[in-house]
């Protein structure tokens, strides 16, 4: 009921942390172009295999963006949909489930309607089905003005490849519904070729595949490859349309790709062993945020999906005080860098939990569990919080302003 909201609202004011003044609002009235990078895990960026550049794009890409080389996934069982859900509401998804499923008429503050509320047009873009993952409801109640799915696309066997079209196919054909967009636009794009088990033809494959036991970690990399390529190539056709230096662009990994059943092969790639520490590690994807007229950064501040929303509405000169939320803006000065996992793993400058025992950030080291304790209460709270909001429904308690979204 509203007095748990109350307590909870208590918790995210303390936690609340003051934007950067510098970079509030510097992207003003900009579109937002989000790429969501289906399966990509950090340890692909800046990284060889037999002698190639894995991401020859992004590596560059990064260079004159932020880019955060600590940043996690926080996804549970709902794959994609949980980290477009904790992307767009700042809160965590569920510890069982997906929340797309199981609650999808619930009262949410989503940044699509918020955005919506800025002037924004707001759609997303994905050549799947409309209701995988229950999207064509829960886009619904996140505030999507549009969802372009696969019945706006071309969609054949020659450019299909696995679960449906091809990342270069995707981009190229999106091109003319982001130009038919009012601006400013916030439009997600989410890819879909490096989706397990990695499959791709030998024509479309710029680099070999790695030689290890497990076939699945083989492929990956030609096809964490091509959407690299695909993704450059939407930058250029971004360019020639006009719409690079007046939009933001935000690419993630939505999480990861390698589970822990290749953990003898990946140790071989990495030339490490994937101890409890490591695994924990290897949930970080690549978050790149591109600003028209900034230079590029990397921030290693420990972060994650949780923290997006603030990032990105701060930057857009969106305050967020009224709105619950479970991350804080990256750009902060005093920004919290505790990052907690859907498994409650959590993450901080100098510790890493899991499994009941606590490490050395820097050094991977088992280190005494007193040092992670002062945090465990922390993110306990977090996930509880967020889940109570969840199963409670409780953002529809929250404020006049969500009232008259109810009747919608
Ligand atoms: C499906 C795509 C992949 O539309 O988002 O889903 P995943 O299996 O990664 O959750
Ligand atoms: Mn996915």
């Amino acid at each position: 009921d509203g007095s748990k909201l109350a307590e909870i609202e208590n918790y995210v004011r303390a936690n609340r942390v003051e934007p950067d003044e510098e970079l509030y609002g510097n992207a003003k009235g900009k579109n937002l172009i989000m790429v969501s990078m289906e399966s990509t895990q950090n340890f692909v960026i800046n990284e060889t295999v037999n002698g190639e550049e894995i991401t020859p794009f992004l590596n560059r890409f990064l260079q004159e963006s932020y880019y955060f080389d600590n940043f996690y996934h926080q996804t549970g069982q709902g794959k994609t949909s949980d980290s477009e859900f904790t992307v767009e509401n700042s809160l965590y998804p569920l510890g069982r489930g997906a929340v797309f499923f199981t609650h999808s008429h619930n009262q949410y503050r989503a940044l699509p309607e918020i955005l919506n509320e800025k002037g924004y047009f707001t759609a997303s873009l994905h050549a799947n089905n409309g209701s995988f993952w229950n999207r064509d409801l829960m886009y619904k109640s996140l505030g999507y003005k549009r969802f372009y799915d696969i019945d706006d696309y071309q969609v054949h066997p020659e450019n299909s490849v696995n679960w449906g079209l091809k990342d270069k196919e995707f981009f190229s054909q999106s091109i003319a519904h982001l130009k038919e967009m009012p601006q400013p636009f916030y439009a997600k794009f989410i890819t879909l070729t490096n989706h397990f088990p990695f499959l791709l033809a030998e024509k479309d494959r710029s680099i070999d595949e790695y030689h290890s036991n497990s076939k699945t970690l083989n492929r990956y990399f030609p096809t964490v490859r091509y959407t690299d390529e695909a993704i450059r190539q939407f930058i250029a056709d971004l360019k020639a349309a006009g719409l690079y230096e007046n939009s933001v662009i935000v690419i993630y990994g939505d999480h990861y790709g390698i589970s822990e059943n290749h953990n003898q092969a990946l140790g071989q790639f990495l030339g490490k062993e994937i101890t409890p520490f490591e695994t924990v590690q290897l949930q970080r994807v690549p978050l790149i945020i591109h600003v028209p007229g900034e230079e590029g950064k990397t921030i290693t501040k420990v972060s994650g999906q949780v923290d997006l929303r603030p990032t990105l509405l701060h930057l857009l000169g969106i305050q967020t005080k009224d709105t619950i939320e479970f991350g804080t803006d990256l750009f902060s000065e005093d920004n919290l860098e505790l990052t907690v996992l859907r498994d409650g793993s959590f993450i901080t400058k100098d510790y890493i939990y899991t499994l009941d025992t606590c490490y050395d950030k820097q050094t991977g080291d088992l280190t005494e569990k007193t040092f992670c304790e002062p945090f465990l209460e922390n993110a306990k709270q977090e996930l509880e919080y967020s889940d109570k909001i969840i199963y409670g429904d409780l953002l529809r308690f929250y404020g006049d302003k969500n009232k008259k979204h109810r009747n919608k």
